[in-house]
């Protein structure tokens, strides 16, 4: 295919704007989202021209361009929005997070009206770019979902909060998958293809697999329990017997049952009220407490509806502590 794009930006593009206690708003405002770009930012021109393919194992191969995709149906799905961090440290926790409303048409429409067969198991995802990453010649970004897993919500989304989506965030079409971490939503989409087996690539084989306990590998797919203290922030100070209202964040893929909080390192954990929870959004925990001389920590821990729990450490999920100190 003839390139339709120049390069914005070549190589690694990173930004994460907020921290925690700056996710005040539950929708993020486009500046505050987070960005992550392994491989360069690509500049499009006429996005309304940009030509999606969809083939692998399907009736009828396909081509649409964004033009016509925007004359589909139109969804909005407002969604938790989750890096999953450094693919080449992948047990180091982190809270690249943000919540967004996303516009687009469904991809079992888009499917559908290509005719995908049933023996098909798999979607891959390609991304125009292409490039270095991680000291390794990568190809395109190729990512894949498990078709079992793809629920009606998956989109290909052309706006992000109201407007068209920013170069850096996959101008002028992308994937979103809501409930799995952002690596899954490609950028630049050009191609989506049904296939028997998983994708080949190092963003698929290589990298974004986690080791589970019996040796098996686990793909960073769906997003674990996680859950960040908003209020209060780092550093805060109190006295004995202040009250304060503790709020924050939680999301899941499995959806969120519980959040506790401990004011004690972990010892003991006192359950959250929370929110009804809104469909992929993230939902609010809010805790009473009155603060305890001696205190200089508070944690949050969320637990899915499947019961489970953000660990203490060594996972992507893992547990957030907030520093404070109470006189
Ligand atoms: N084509 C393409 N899509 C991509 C990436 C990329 O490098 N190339 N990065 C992924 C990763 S790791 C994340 S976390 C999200 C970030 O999306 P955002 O930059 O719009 O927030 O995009 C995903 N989609
Ligand atoms: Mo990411």
């Amino acid at each position: 295919m003839a390139d339709d794009f120049t390069y914005k930006v070549r190589g690694f593009f990173g930004r994460i704007p907020l921290e925690p206690h700056q996710l005040v708003d539950r929708l993020t405002p486009t500046e505050g989202c987070i960005v992550l770009c392994h491989l360069g930012v690509l500049e499009v021109a006429k996005g309304d021209d940009w030509k999606l393919e969809v083939g692998g194992l399907v009736e009828r191969a396909a081509s649409f361009s964004v033009g016509q995709l925007k004359t589909f149906p139109r969804t909005e799905v407002v969604s938790v929005h989750q890096c999953a961090g450094s693919p080449l440290t992948p047990d180091k926790p982190t809270q690249r997070i943000c919540n967004v409303r996303w516009a687009g048409v469904r991809l079992d429409y888009v499917l559908g009206l290509a005719g995908a067969e049933r023996s098909a198991n798999f979607l891959w995802s390609h991304g125009a770019d292409s490039g270095e990453f991680g000291g390794l010649e990568c190809g395109n970004y190729v990512k894949d979902l498990p078709l079992s897993r793809m629920s009606d919500d998956v989109l290909l989304a052309y706006e992000m909060n109201g407007a068209p989506l920013l170069p850096e965030h996959g101008y002028p079409l992308r994937l979103v998958v809501p409930g799995f971490y952002g690596t899954n939503s490609v950028k630049w989409l050009r191609k989506v293809e049904l296939h028997p087996e998983r994708a080949p690539g190092v963003f698929t084989t290589k990298w974004y697999n986690d080791p589970e306990p019996d040796g098996s590998i686990r793909p960073v797919w769906e997003i674990a329990p996680q859950s960040v203290v908003v209020w209060p922030k780092p550093g805060s100070h109190f006295n004995g017997d202040d009250l304060v209202q503790v709020w924050g964040w939680a999301w899941g893929d499995d959806g969120i049952a519980t959040v506790e909080l401990s004011f004690d390192e972990g010892r003991t954990w006192q359950e959250c009220r929370l929110e009804k929870p809104p469909g992929r959004s993230w939902i609010k925990f809010v805790c009473d407490w009155s603060a305890e001389k001696g205190c200089t920590g508070l944690m949050s821990r969320a637990t899915s509806r499947l019961g489970e729990s953000q660990p203490p450490d060594g996972r992507r999920n893992a547990i957030y502590r907030v520093p404070i100190s109470v006189v």
